[in-house]
Parts: structure tokens; sequence; C-alpha cells
């Protein structure tokens, strides 16, 4: 197998990087990585050369480039089964391949309106209203596959899985912007806080010094 290297965007803010990232180190997989100061024009100008749709997350494997993070998770479930990024029941695997769609392809105002910061906190934050039913929505879901399929540990699926990866960026943000949620939701909160990759990935982004910033969110002033 040729190496793996996952190029990615500012550990802070790169909500799309940190899912794949994720994933990979729940392979166990060795793999190598470039991290992108993003929206500079030295990075526009490497990403329109390097970078199929110029964009991050990219992983290449060789000379194969795979864009997209859910297309990176896929690959990786499909490299390393073991890992069981996907879980091994087809029910289990088709609730959490939805949840993990519509986590793809929504949750717009929550994305505009609590933008990823890791390194910030903003304590009774005032979440837009347009942002609420998608708190609701994300709360909802996770209740439900706790219950259906949680039983056999703290996530989502009970092991960490991809739908995991891909809700880590959603659990920073409440974090940072302080979201009052149900207990239920706060206990996923907290085992993914503690989870060790997503701990690693987050004392990183403190560490970083790159500061973008129209991403950096000017309430409370
Ligand atoms: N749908 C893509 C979204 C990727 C994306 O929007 N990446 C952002 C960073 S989080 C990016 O590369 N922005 C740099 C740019 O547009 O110049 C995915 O799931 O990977």
């Amino acid at each position: 197998m040729s190496d793996l290297h996952l190029v990615i965007g500012n550990r802070n803010y790169s909500s799309w990087s940190l899912r794949p990232w994720l994933a990979l180190k729940a392979t166990g997989l060795p793999f190598s990585e470039t991290v992108l100061n993003l929206y500079t024009d030295e990075t526009t100008a490497w990403l329109a050369a390097t970078s199929p749709n110029r964009k991050v997350p990219l992983l290449e494997v060789g000379t194969l480039k795979i864009w997209d993070s859910l297309a990176i998770i896929e690959y990786l479930a499909e490299l390393a089964p073991a890992a069981g990024l996907w879980p091994e029941d087809a029910t289990a695997r088709a609730i959490a391949r939805s949840v993990s769609a519509e986590m793809h392809a929504g949750f717009q105002a929550l994305r505009q309106h609590l933008g990823m910061n890791i390194r910030k906190r903003f304590p009774g934050y005032p979440v837009p209203a347009a942002a609420l039913a998608d708190i609701d929505r994300v709360q909802a879901l996770w209740a439900d596959c706790r219950a259906r399929f949680g039983a056999g540990g703290p996530f989502l699926f009970g092991a960490f899985s991809a739908a995991d990866c891909m809700y880590a960026p959603v659990v920073t943000r409440f974090v940072t912007y302080d979201v009052a949620l149900t207990p239920a939701a706060q206990a996923y909160v907290e085992a993914m806080v503690a989870q060790p990759w997503l701990a690693e990935w987050s004392v990183a982004a403190e560490q970083e010094a790159w500061v973008i910033e129209k991403f950096e969110a000017t309430w409370p002033a």
C-alpha cells in the first residue's frame, strides 16, 4: 500500500479537515500530513495547483487523490475494515451513513452562525434563531442513535465510528458557543471531548498561531 498523506487546513477552524483526520487516526495506519494556513494567497495558489476541488481535506495515496471529507472516510473504511468506521450491523450502518450524509449536506445555519473556533469560548452566546432548529435536529438524531445503537459505548453507535468523526466539529462548536443541551447530548459531548484523538487535535488547535480574522466571531466585543 502506498503512503497515506492527508492535506488539511487550520486545526482551529477547518471542520472538514478534522473529520477525515479522526477517521485516519481510527484506522491506526501511519500517515503524514500537510497543514495549510487557509485563505492566504499562497495557500489558494497551492490548492489550485494541487487539489482537484481547490479545497482541503485532500488524501493522497501515491498518485491517487481523494478529495471531500466523506469520500475520504469511505475510502478509509474500505482500506481498514477492522477499524469499524461503519457499524457492522446493516441497520446501524444505514443509519450511520444517513446521519453522516445529513451532516455533510446540511445544518447550514449552524455552520454559518457557529463557525468552528476551538480556541474560543463565548459564555452565554446568544445563538441566532436560525441555528436553533439545526441544534434541535442534531440533538434529536444524537438521542436516536444513542438510544437505538449506543449500548456498547459512549458514542453515537456505541464504539467510535465515522458518524462521530462527522459530528466532532459540532461537538467543539457546542463547547465554544456554550450551547445549552439536553443531558443526553451533554453526555455525548463530554464523551467526545475526552476522546483521545479529538483531544489531541484540540490541543494542537490551541497551540496553532495562525488567526483568520474573518472566522473570529466578534461577540462579545
Ligand atoms: N464538501 C467539502 C468541503 C471542503 C471545504 O469547504 N474546505 C474548506 C476548509 S474547511 C476549504 O478548503 N477552503 C479553502 C478555500 O476555499 O480556499 C468536504 O466535505 O471536504
